[in-house]
């Protein structure tokens, strides 16, 4: 069995990975689809990650790779429909980063709303002249409302801490009811948590369904004051109507994690101060990457031995 890793994983991972006899690229350099081409090619198992486009044309031609063990649960990097045609099974990383995903948008809300970014920035610039009554006066949390986008795993971790920690209500959308552990309200269209909420989170998986689901027009249904916080993916929110939203001054503020088009973060976007934006770390602990690395390996294992996978999408 060949299996071949895209990319540096924390260094338990790559142990193991060696072990099982993997092909490392060993680097933080994304391949190019000529390189994912050759990996379908020559070897059984991929373990990859986002970034790694594996578009429907890589799948068309010679094909060996049985499964694509995706480190991290979205995975729409992936043509699945494509890869699924070609014999290929995608699997990924789901439950292991819920809590550090919720925890960073919890970590946006309260910067957006307690302008922590923009206090950080005017402390480090060596501006800061001294405590006022009146100095950059933020907006509590506790009380408000927040509208998740997609209950989820990860949606109903940032809700259950919203509602236990900070004494949130919560509204959401999301395409099924679900029982939830909190109290919360389902709305029936993400225009109506936009506009019934201080704080919406997106919390949704991407894909051609849920394309840019927060649009012009749920943006501009926001309260004056709202703040939308993305931790999901950059394609789930039309950026360009989220960058008019604010420079208009239409919505309060807005903290982001993802980005349409990474690493670019748009110059409007980094021009804007009560914007809070981060380098995609939702997941970003060790013990949660070593945990989607084992995951991701504990697939390819199954594959190997024949056993059911464990993840698969
Ligand atoms: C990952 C994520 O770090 O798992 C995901 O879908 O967004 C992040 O937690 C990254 O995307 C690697 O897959």
């Amino acid at each position: 069995m060949r299996l071949f890793v895209t990319r540096r994983l924390p260094q338990r991972v790559m142990e193991r990975a060696r072990d099982m006899g993997a092909d490392l690229h060993d680097s933080d350099e994304v391949l190019d689809a000529d390189a994912l081409r050759a990996a379908l090619r020559d070897y059984d198992a991929i373990l990859c990650t986002i970034g790694d486009r594996f578009d429907a044309d890589l799948f068309a031609t010679d094909v060996r790779t049985k499964l694509l063990a995706n480190f991290g649960v979205g995975y729409n990097h992936i043509d699945v429909e494509a890869a699924r045609a070609a014999g290929v099974t995608v699997t990924n990383t789901p439950g292991v980063l819920t809590d550090a995903t919720a925890d960073l948008a919890m970590t946006l809300m309260l910067m957006v709303l307690r302008r922590a970014g923009e206090g950080e920035r005017m402390v480090r610039a060596g501006d800061w002249s001294g405590w006022t009554p009146t100095q950059m006066l933020g907006r509590g949390v506790t009380g408000r409302t927040l509208g998740i986008v997609g209950m989820g795993r990860i949606g109903q971790a940032m809700a259950a801490r919203a509602h236990h920690g900070f004494g949130m209500e919560i509204v959401y959308y999301n395409r099924s009811a679900k029982d939830l552990p909190f109290p919360a309200r389902r709305l029936d269209t993400v225009e109506a948590v936009a506009a019934g909420s201080d704080v919406v989170a997106l919390h949704v998986p991407a894909g051609p369904e849920t394309r840019h689901i927060f649009g012009a027009h749920a943006i501009a249904s926001m309260r004056p004051e709202g703040v939308l916080v993305n931790t999901a993916r950059g394609d789930v929110l039309d950026e360009t109507a989220l960058i008019a939203a604010l420079q208009e001054g239409r919505i309060g503020g807005a903290g982001l994690d993802v980005y349409e088009n990474e690493p670019t973060v748009p110059n409007a976007l980094r021009a804007l101060e009560n914007v809070v934006l981060l380098p995609h770390l939702g997941s970003a602990t060790l013990e949660v990457r070593e945990a989607m690395g084992m995951m991701a390996l504990d697939n390819v294992a199954a594959h190997v031995e024949g056993r059911d996978l464990p993840n698969p999408v």
